[in-house]
């Protein structure tokens, strides 16, 4: 049976905007308030799933959450028109306003957590919401997600929904993006990784000093046990708490896996060495390990460019990376990529693509997709209007043109014009991806 690695992207949605929401995110925070272009911001991530579609990859889409979330803010007390309602709660505190303007579910690998069929005991795909509990900008994502996932992967045959995990501390969960699986073919059972920043019930265990560790152990295991997974077959790796101070705020920041194949670098874990042999030993001996030192590419210049953050694709039984604009810039990371390239027989092929709008927020190629293993089956059970063609790109890339504002600031989260904009946009785009009524206005 063929089996595929689908990535599903999350399309930008029309009030992307840079509020300095996540602290510990390093980019979100120096860009506050910097004007930003939705419009550019939706175009490079569409032409980025073009060119997987194009090259051969299953790609996906999944539809962006309804902005502003004025329902969130009613539920805190404000009322009236929409345009009173943001305006009360701007006077109280522009910050909420800017969290339920924001477009950061574009960032899917922090939608949730993905198991595919191999890997279960009962051989269907199980998918947890993230509850995304450390930031509320994200938190008030998970509803829809759950929504949107359920709507996309209908079948009970194939796929198992969980609720996200319980809020209040003990279970924050950050979804796919502290979550990698390792497999020989995609059709075989694979090892999942699953890297925390703290242990909830264990306060001795170290934790960073500056910014938080979102994903913790407990919500690990939790995921582990109702994905039913093989316990032989799981890992729980910690990340290194340095580098979550140093603005490594997801494992995907640090380090990216796919296939037989681990790309890291050498400060992502707390044990690093410990934690390479652990996996050596979950796994076998296929295992290829490139663990980059931090004489070659500093953190500082992994974080600059994002280099881990890269998509690592399969390609003729080797791979390439999908790398943003930022590591050509970086010299030191393009030197050492075209190393990689000419020395190695593993990376045949480096793609560089300009993501500047989501990286100005912290999210380079990798944050921006999903990725689901699906059997021939289980892709034929998906709602397969949200799969990538020339058609959708063509349908999307107008609808873009047509809906979205190329400059947002600040102020312009009260224009009440913008609400209509952003209503208008996203009822015509329920009707391209054959949504129904997915947006609660639509009711
Ligand atoms: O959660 N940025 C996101 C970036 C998420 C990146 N995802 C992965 N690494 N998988 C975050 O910090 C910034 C929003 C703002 O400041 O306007 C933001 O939410």
């Amino acid at each position: 049976m063929i089996t595929y690695e689908a990535n599903f992207d999350g399309l930008v949605g029309p009030s992307h905007n840079y509020a300095g929401l996540s602290l510990g995110n390093i980019a979100s925070t120096t860009n506050k308030n910097l004007a930003s272009n939705p419009k550019n911001a939706a175009i490079q991530g569409l032409e980025k799933m073009k060119f997987l579609a194009d090259t051969g990859y299953i790609q996906g889409i999944l539809a962006p959450h309804l902005r502003p979330n004025l329902q969130v803010l009613r539920q805190l007390g404000f009322s009236g028109s929409d345009k009173q309602v943001l305006k009360q709660a701007n006077r109280y505190n522009k910050n909420l306003v800017a969290a339920c303007y924001s477009a950061s579910n574009m960032w899917v690998a922090n939608a949730a957590t993905v198991s595919p069929s191999a890997d279960t005991s009962d051989g269907k795909v199980h998918f947890t919401p993230a509850n995304l509990a450390s930031n509320f900008h994200r938190s008030i994502e998970t509803n829809a997600t759950a929504k949107l996932l359920k709507l996309l992967f209908q079948n009970d045959n194939y796929f198992v929904h969980h609720d996200p995990l319980p809020n209040g501390g003990y279970f924050d969960d950050e979804g796919a993006a502290n979550h990698t699986r390792l497999c020989n073919n995609y059709k075989d059972s694979g090892v999942e990784i699953f890297v925390y920043g703290r242990c909830a019930f264990d306060r001795s265990n170290t934790q960073p000093k500056k910014f938080p560790a979102r994903q913790t152990f407990e919500a690990a295991e939790a995921i582990a046990r109702n994905h039913k997974l093989n316990p032989k077959k799981v890992i729980f790796l910690q990340q290194n708490s340095n580098a979550i101070d140093k603005g490594v705020f997801h494992n995907d920041v640090i380090s990216v896996g796919n296939k037989e194949l681990l790309f890291c670098h050498e400060h992502s874990y707390k044990n690093q060495q410990q934690s390479i042999k652990d996996i050596r030993h979950c796994f076998d001996n296929s295992l290829k390990v490139i663990q980059v030192p931090n004489s070659e590419v500093s953190l500082d210049d992994a974080l600059n460019s994002y280099l881990f953050n890269s998509q690592l694709l399969e390609h003729n039984n080797k791979h390439r990376l999908l790398v943003p604009l930022e590591c050509k810039t970086n010299n030191k990371v393009w030197k050492y990529l075209n190393k990689l390239v000419d020395d190695a027989s593993i990376i045949d092929d480096v793609i560089v693509k300009d993501l500047k709008q989501s990286m100005n927020n912290g999210g380079g190629p990798a944050c921006l997709r999903l990725r689901i293993v699906l059997t021939e089956q289980e892709l034929q059970a998906c709602n397969t209007n949200c799969l990538f063609s020339n058609e959708l790109y063509q349908k999307l890339l107008s609808w873009i043109n047509k809906h979205y504002r190329d400059r947002l600031v600040p102020k312009d989260l009260l224009d009440e014009n913008l609400i209509t904009e952003i209503y208008t946009a996203l009822d015509e785009l329920t009707q391209i991806l054959d949504l129904g009524d997915f947006y609660s206005f639509q009711k």
